[in-house]
């Protein structure tokens, strides 16, 4: 196994990433500019509208520095686990590459100039111009450009090594891979099918029920998509870290198989308000949407297991001793370590969100950006940066310095502070009924608004906080990428432990996987799209092509 990624496939990693801080930059300056107008006390200038920037903000950190962050950590990862790429893999990355990004160039384009203020989820009918829906036509395809050039490479190496089990990070990447194709096919064709005919006019209606469907097929796999590379450093990077060993290949393996099964067949938890869909498939969709309670508590399981086997091995003793044997001062362990901890109250949170009744609570209120403002923004996000902090400088040939580190350190500090308070108050005021994605001056005359007050000033004051930590992660970027001394920084990965049982290659077998991947999709959303179809309101022309 290769030891360090290749220089020509490290550069198309890094182009990714910087694509990823670059969007981060500008999206967290959005998210300032929002808590600031929530305030009350702050308007925007130069006629900028609130929802433009709230669109500003969800593209970009929802959708651009995720993808290209997780596709730039996954081409790393497989060359570095799978050996370097061959040339025609490269050249597929790359123009996988650059799709992208003159997709999220239209895309920025048209937000910019307010053609396209339809928030990150751009739900009909609210209407975007054309150029917009192209843009997110291009990001997916390109997606599916370099998630094709990871497969490739992929099935290369079990055509090499036949007989035996993919190297752990890459079978983790690869189900990723497969978890988005199958999952944007659902966003590809409400896009292509229903928004772009409708954009341009060749189509006078859209169905909002079936392009609503579509979208959740894919929105909710999407935090599968953002959360398994965070899962990846959990399970494979960490333990070498802290210089322990994986407790288990094999039930990492079957966790990442269950995400796959479990995160696609679920979207209606997205729509449990909305009429058109069947109580009882509703039930269903709820019912396996919390299947993904057991992955997770293997995940949660098999993490402690290491860090216990860690401590214990260095001569900890008693229920908890092992805590504090940990590698505190390390950075690369400390803040993906603060994002797993900010995950507990984070699942608790979407247990609510997918549960029918409790659901009725806090939907379509700020509890629901709370909620994602703990998963993605500080789970996922804070694994991201700690994944930078020893993959930019290894991808640079430069080291992370004892400063840097330290500064890491701080500044993950410094985002759980400030999430805390602005994550917390969303919860809080979302509880008390405050809208989601509204601003004062929209809901100002309503009788309860003076009660929100408090909460609004307090996001403002934990999202200035996250704005720092913005500031901070981008000045370690920089240093990392382009002034850190020249070195060796080494790409974690961890070996398993020698107890652990030989990885089965069912596990491998994908005929079973995907039959099953595809029979649970058909169960869950044959029925009851079909009536969505059959019944299409008057007028409506429903999906365009039936
Ligand atoms: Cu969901």
């Amino acid at each position: 196994m290769m030891t360090k990624v290749d220089r020509r496939d490290g550069r198309l990693a890094l182009a990714h990433l910087y694509v990823a801080f670059i969007a981060l930059a500008l999206g967290g300056l959005a998210g300032l500019l929002q808590v600031l107008v929530r305030s009350g006390s702050f308007t925007l200038p130069a006629n900028i509208g609130y929802y433009q920037v709230l669109t500003v903000h969800g593209v970009l950190l929802g959708l651009v520095l995720t993808t290209f962050f997780i596709l730039g950590f996954q081409h790393a990862a497989i060359s570095r686990t799978s050996g370097t790429y061959r040339s025609g893999s490269r050249k597929a990355g790359w123009i996988g590459f650059w799709v992208m990004l003159t997709g999220t160039a239209m895309a920025a384009v048209m937000i910019l100039l307010n053609e396209a203020t339809v928030l990150y989820t751009f739900y009909a009918p609210l209407q975007a111009h054309w150029i917009f829906y192209l843009g997110l036509t291009f990001v997916v395809v390109g997606s599916w450009i370099g998630g094709g050039a990871m497969i490739a490479e992929y099935i290369h190496w079990r055509k090499q090594h036949p007989g035996q089990p993919s190297p752990l990070l890459t079978f983790m990447a690869i189900i990723n891979t497969v978890l988005w194709i199958v999952a944007t096919l659902g966003v590809a064709g409400t896009v292509l099918f229903q928004l772009l005919p409708w954009s341009l006019g060749l189509v006078s209606e859209v169905d909002v029920l079936i392009s609503r469907t579509l979208f959740w097929y894919f929105g909710h796999p999407l935090v599968y998509f953002w959360l398994l590379p965070a899962y990846m450093a959990w399970y494979v990077i960490i333990p070498k870290i802290i210089g322990g060993k994986i407790f288990s290949d094999s039930l990492a393996r079957l966790s990442f198989i269950l995400f796959l099964l479990f995160s696609i067949p679920v979207g209606f938890h997205h729509q449990l308000v909305e009429p058109g869909i069947d109580a009882s498939w509703k039930f269903l969709q709820v019912v396996l949407t919390f299947m993904v309670v057991i992955p997770s508590l293997m995940t949660a399981f098999s993490l402690f297991a290491t860090f216990e086997m860690y401590g214990r091995s260095k001569g900890a003793t008693g229920l908890f001793g092992w805590f504090k044997k940990l590698p505190w001062g390390d950075a690369r362990f400390t803040v993906p370590f603060i994002g797993m901890a900010a995950f507990i109250p984070a699942g608790a949170g979407g247990l609510i969100n997918a549960s029918n009744q409790m659901n009725q609570v806090v939907h379509n209120t700020i509890w629901v950006t709370g909620h994602f403002h703990l998963t993605l923004a500080t789970s996922v996000v804070l694994t991201f940066f700690g994944i930078a902090y020893w993959l930019v400088p290894h991808l640079t040939g430069r080291v992370l310095t004892k400063k840097m580190n330290k500064l890491a350190i701080v500044q993950a500090v410094v985002w759980a502070v400030g999430m805390s308070i602005m994550s917390g108050a969303m919860h809080a005021v979302g509880l008390l009924g405050a809208p989601r994605r509204s601003s004062f001056s929209t809901y100002g005359d309503a009788p309860q608004a003076l009660d929100w007050i408090p909460y609004q000033v307090a996001q403002a004051v934990g999202g200035t906080i996250l704005f720092l930590g913005i500031i901070l992660i981008l000045y370690i970027f920089v240093n990392l990428a382009f002034f850190a001394p020249k070195g060796e920084e080494e790409f974690p990965i961890g070996e398993t432990a020698d107890e652990a049982e030989k990885t089965p290659m069912v596990l491998e077998n994908w005929e079973i996987w995907l039959t099953v991947l595809a029979a649970l999709i058909l169960i869950a959303y044959t029925v009851p799209f079909a009536d969505m179809i059959q019944n299409a309101p008057p007028g409506s022309k429903g999906f365009k092509l039936w």
